[in-house]
């Protein structure tokens, strides 16, 4: 399988977040990606750069106001005073019910807020250019989807799939797959399906698509009642306007065991056979293993194999891009078991 990879990633390295109250060390790391990548090298893959431009598809997928600020966040913190340097920014407000999100604050903070779901999210100096080279490996994917190839791994962070068309989220900044779903319309697939199988809904993939019927959307994830993004991805969402029927949600308990996890894939594949998809985007998030430190689902390394196995007999032209997954050592064998399993298949 063809596999992207930029070192840009690791330009995107804030030194902490919040968890329960108390700054702690970020989960989401250039270490990440940096055992993804070597693992791919010892088990014979060829990693390529990204090879396309994704600023026109970034522009079909988020609003201009949020793509100039989150370009332009750090220069704007480091105006607000120098020292800022060595701080983090992190938004404390949020235009929440009646208040106003029609108008673009002139104060850091309140944009920051406006653009943010979360204060989970935190930037660092190279944000913007981490999360490009992330887009430009999904457009890059596309574009080689587009001349034949069969299947392409993205391996790229941060991640994308919370990051909506207009805010970040969950450690995202700019949605890969989104991105990539869209440049594979863009490239003539009629119907394009998205998967998600992170351990957490992909709010903002979801919404990027909702009122839309040449994407199809379907992701199982930790129930929203207990699981993060709390507000999104609830089994009544089934899409509005022409996009309806074009989303499915498979919430599942905390903690539920491995055989519920695979029942949820089974239904979603079989929904993506019935749309009749073209292609198809996986926001591979391998937070779903059994040891990641911020999830509840039991996946074991031989699973991811099962996973790939079973995505390659859609017998679709896929890109996977990767999401979350915080046991980090655990990162390369989970991420090649999907891609070996899937060879091995198709
Ligand atoms: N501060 C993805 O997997 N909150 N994002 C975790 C620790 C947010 C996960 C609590 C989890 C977001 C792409
Ligand atoms: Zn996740």
């Amino acid at each position: 399988m063809i596999t992207l990879f930029s070192d840009q990633h690791a330009l995107h390295a804030p030194a902490f977040e919040f968890f329960r109250g108390e700054r702690v060390p970020c989960f989401e790391t250039p270490a990440r990606a940096v055992f993804v990548q070597q693992r791919l090298v010892q088990c014979g893959h060829v990693l390529r750069e990204p090879h396309v431009d994704s600023r026109v598809v970034l522009g079909q997928v988020h609003s201009s106001r949020y793509l100039a600020f989150l370009e332009n966040a750090w220069d704007h913190w480091l105006s607000q005073d120098p020292g800022n340097a060595a701080r983090q920014p992190f938004p404390s407000v949020w235009p929440v019910r009646t208040l106003r999100s029609d108008i673009e604050p002139a104060n850091f903070t309140a944009r920051l807020g406006l653009y943010s779901m979360d204060n989970g999210s935190p930037l660092s100096a190279g944000t913007w250019a981490a999360a490009k080279a992330g887009a430009d490996a999904a457009a890059s994917a596309a574009a080689l989807i587009g001349e034949g190839a069969g299947a392409v791994f993205c391996c790229s962070r941060p991640p994308g799939h919370h990051a909506g068309a207009d805010f970040m989220g969950g450690y995202c900044f700019l949605n890969n797959a989104a991105v990539a779903a869209q440049a594979l319309r863009n490239g003539g697939a009629d119907r394009v399906a998205v998967l998600d199988v992170d351990y957490h809904h992909g709010n903002g993939t979801q919404s990027i698509f909702y009122d839309r019927a040449d994407v199809l959307f379907a992701s199982l994830h930790g129930d929203p009642l207990t699981e993060y993004p709390f507000y999104l991805g609830h089994a009544d969402e089934a899409g509005e306007g022409a996009g309806l029927g074009c989303n499915l949600n498979l919430p599942l308990p905390a903690g539920s065991p491995v055989n519920t996890w695979f029942e949820a894939l089974e239904q979603a594949c079989r929904r993506i056979s019935r749309y009749g998809a073209r292609a198809l985007v996986v926001s591979l998030g391998l937070d779903t293993f059994a040891d990641d430190p911020i999830s509840t689902f039991a996946l074991q390394a031989a699973d991811f194999g099962r996973l790939g196995r079973r995505l390659a007999a859609l017998g679709l032209p896929t890109v996977f891009v990767l999401e979350g997954g915080y046991a980090a050592e655990a990162l390369g064998s989970n991420a090649v078991q999907v891609i070996d399993g899937f060879e091995q298949e198709h």
